[in-house]
């Protein structure tokens, strides 16, 4: 008897789509993968994720929805927002963007008004579009003011981005990188804006799961809100979360929805709970911790080889390298790797010379390799077949024979949420 078509599996249904599915998987599993944005989601949050509340539309909030039929998805969301409070120390909590974007779009439309000044750092220099990029709607709509790093540390310039405080006395500043290896103070930035009354909104989308681990300074203490991805070192579903001072709460919630948004994913809300359950356990806090201690590890074992980085080292998960000194583009070179198995990205340098598509540097992180319990020595291994790979970039015969070494290595490390097949 043929089976009904909602009850068939993929496999039955679309073997052409399967085929892809599982060659990703494969694709994840063989190689080391250093896109310090990516993660492995764990078992548990995959299976939310693809599990029947994705069938529910739930426009509003909780105890306050627009359908009926919320008698569990309340309770869900009420359990992410709970969650999400205690893990971070937070006042308020909104679990409803699609992703970090949305996220920041949702608070700079809660607080401002197209052309007001917002002022966030520059994406060449690490910051992320949304903090007012010319490119982007945020600096589009709002006179983007953007700070830089300084010229010859590459670190934070307090004294620099005060003094364009001063001068553009924004509404709000944003702290925040995607491309920053070192710590944030975000106490600074806190002093920064009280002075020049602006709104302090912090970006952790890359390094909230340090934050949530304590492995990070958290900015909860000194921001008005906080906004996150939820799948980089949180490790959860692809998402968007906002933290906030409860007198922030109705500004922020009604921009979400139905300022932005309509209904929120509630399959993505479950997934988001059983990560910030994960990320609560002490399992998780060594995690974060041996995320941060390969990424010195790497570091070190780069700068060993040659390899120039940004601010010369990192205290985050992130590793900026500029390849300038190895006269390779970051292009090239993140393309050789891949051919090899290890999976990056090219990035702008600060104050880079090259083009954004085709820029000067390489960008590295350690927190997927680090869910496949990766270790130090395993960074020692990655950085020499690095060296070998940069050195060479059109040697086919070593990039393979690196991708079979990276491929072996990877057997004995398996990936959270990739079963075994
Ligand atoms: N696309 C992300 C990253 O790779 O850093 C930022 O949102």
């Amino acid at each position: 008897m043929t089976k009904n078509l909602g009850l068939r599996t993929i496999a039955e249904t679309d073997p052409e789509l399967w085929e892809l599915i599982l060659a990703e998987e494969q694709r994840q599993a063989r190689t080391m993968r250093l896109i310090p944005s990516e993660n492995y989601a764990s078992a548990a949050v995959l299976e939310a994720t693809g599990s029947v509340l994705t069938n529910k539309y739930s426009e509003g909030y909780p105890g306050r929805r627009y359908y009926e039929g919320q008698q569990l998805i309340d309770q869900v969301e009420k359990l992410a927002r709970n969650r999400a409070k205690a893990l971070f120390g937070a006042e308020a909590a909104n679990v409803q963007p699609y992703s970090g974007s949305p996220a920041n779009l949702a608070v700079y439309f809660a607080f401002l008004d197209p052309g007001d000044t917002l002022m966030g750092m520059a994406l060449p220099h690490g910051g992320h579009l949304t903090h007012g990029w010319n490119v982007s709607i945020t600096g589009k709509y709002y006179n983007a003011v953007q700070y830089t790093v300084h010229p010859e540390t590459h670190r934070l310039d307090f004294d620099a981005i005060r003094a364009l405080a001063r001068e553009h006395r924004p509404k709000i500043i944003v702290a925040g990188a995607t491309a920053y290896p070192r710590i944030i103070d975000f106490a600074a930035f806190a002093d920064i804006a009280r002075e020049v009354e602006a709104l302090f909104v912090a970006d952790i989308a890359h390094i909230s799961g340090l934050v949530a681990a304590g492995v990070h300074p958290s900015p909860v203490p000194h921001a008005d809100v906080v906004t996150t991805t939820t799948h980089k070192t949180l490790r959860g579903p692809r998402g968007g979360m906002i933290l906030m001072k409860k007198k922030h709460r109705k500004a922020i919630n009604n921009a979400v929805f139905p300022g932005l948004q309509g209904g929120p994913h509630n399959h993505t809300t479950a997934a988001l709970a059983v990560a910030l359950a994960e990320a609560a356990t002490d399992e998780f806090k060594v995690y974060a911790q041996q995320i941060v201690d390969n990424s010195k590890a790497l570091a070190e074992a780069l700068s060993e080889r040659g390899f120039e980085l940004v601010t010369g080292g990192s205290d985050n998960h992130l590793i900026l390298v500029d390849l300038t000194s190895k006269n390779i583009p970051g292009k090239v070179a993140a393309q050789a790797l891949d051919r090899a198995g290890i999976v990056c990205n090219y990035n702008t340098v600060p104050f880079d010379k090259r083009k954004p598509f085709d820029p000067s540097g390489i960008r590295l992180g350690t927190p997927s390799l680090t869910s496949r319990g990766m270790k130090q020595p395993e960074m020692v291994k990655l950085a020499q077949w690095m060296a070998e790979v940069v050195a060479k970039p059109e040697d086919e015969a070593l990039t393979t024979r690196v991708a079979n070494e990276v491929a072996e290595l990877c057997k004995g490390f398996p990936a959270p949420g990739i079963p075994i097949r």
